[in-house]
């Protein structure tokens, strides 16, 4: 008999540092929603994957960064619980940003926080730089903070996330496994699905907007020809939100809920019908409700 190994490794960053695109190249399927801009993800999201006799739970986390609204608050505690729940802590950079105003704060808050757990430092996007930058980052970012490891990778391209992960694996505690083999993902569909119509939305909408409105699936319906039926509610601030998301005669809404639904036939192998209604709902991000929805604790942050 083999001994089996497992445990959780977080993944923390600043916003848009690449944890997102990390934990679905190591799950090898999508998982978290990515986007080009920041705060994409708001709660931690799990995806498992297998290295060898090892299950390595990776916790997404949302992006660290100075909150101003209770939203953010409860998205930056949730990053920090889901480092201090975890066995390893991978701090994501971003090669051509640097060691930037937030990062130093993030490795002043992992001195206080990281309590005796490994951290290791990923360098991610290496290939938007040139080498003998990341010797230079490499140094400067270990001199601010004592690293278990460094690894230089491209979370987009794949380069060194074979390397990260093995040695990941070789670091967790020994013990039964976590999750069933077969398992990638613990987060209900329903919740995946809003996810998906949300990703589709940031992409589409411009500057504030994808910050103030949230996306949930209400219903939910299974049916005898082997297809779903997906209604999903957007909440927005006000009346102007609502008109923008639309669009002229409607073409914003059926273009995300195209893509959202043309996602969603993909990622459950079936077909789809999807129904986005939007509702204005002013003070939606003060409700307990939308937070639970959401995955996070409306209290966290926040007391
Ligand atoms: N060039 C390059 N782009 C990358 C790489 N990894 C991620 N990206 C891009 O960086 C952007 C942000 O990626 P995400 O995975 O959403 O970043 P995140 O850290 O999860 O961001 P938040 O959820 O907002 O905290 C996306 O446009 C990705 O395609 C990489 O290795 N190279
Ligand atoms: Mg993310």
């Amino acid at each position: 008999m083999t001994e089996t190994r497992a445990g959780f490794v977080a993944l923390i960053g600043e916003p848009n540092a690449g944890k997102s695109t990390l934990l679905n190249r190591m799950v090898g399927a999508k998982v978290s929603i990515v986007t080009h801009k920041v705060q994409t993800t708001r709660a931690r999201i799990r995806g498992v994957a297998i290295e060898g006799d090892t299950q390595l739970v990776f916790v997404d986390t949302p992006g660290l960064f100075a909150p101003r609204r209770r939203l953010d608050r409860a998205m930056v505690a949730a990053a920090w619980s889901g480092a201090a729940d975890a066995d390893i802590v991978v701090l994501l950079v971003e090669a051509h940003r640097g060691v930037t105003a937030g990062v130093k704060v993030i490795l002043e808050a992992l001195n206080e926080r990281a309590g005796g757990r490994p951290v290791a430092l990923a360098i991610n996007k290496i290939d938007k730089v040139k080498a003998d930058k990341l010797l230079v980052l490499t140094k400067e970012l270990n001199d601010l903070y004592d690293f278990t490891e460094t690894f230089m990778i491209s979370a987009e391209k794949g380069h060194g996330v074979d390397t990260l992960r093995k040695w990941l694996a070789a670091e967790l505690p020994k013990g039964p496994w976590l999750y069933p083999e077969d398992q990638i993902a613990d987060l209900p569909l329903r919740m995946i699905a809003a996810e998906i119509t949300r990703e589709k939305l940031t992409l589409r909408l411009h500057q504030e907007l994808p910050y103030q409105l949230t996306v949930e699936t209400e219903n939910w319906e299974d049916r005898k020809d082997g297809s779903v039926k997906i209604d999903q509610l957007i909440y927005v601030m006000r009346d102007g939100h609502k008109g923008i998301l639309l669009g002229h005669k409607g073409e914003t809404i059926k273009a995300v809920g195209k893509a959202s639904r043309e996602e969603l036939e993909e990622f459950l192998g079936r077909k789809v019908h999807l129904f986005l209604q939007v509702k204005v709902r002013p003070n939606w991000l003060n409700e307990a409700e939308r937070y639970s929805e959401m995955g996070l604790n409306f209290k966290d942050g926040n007391k």
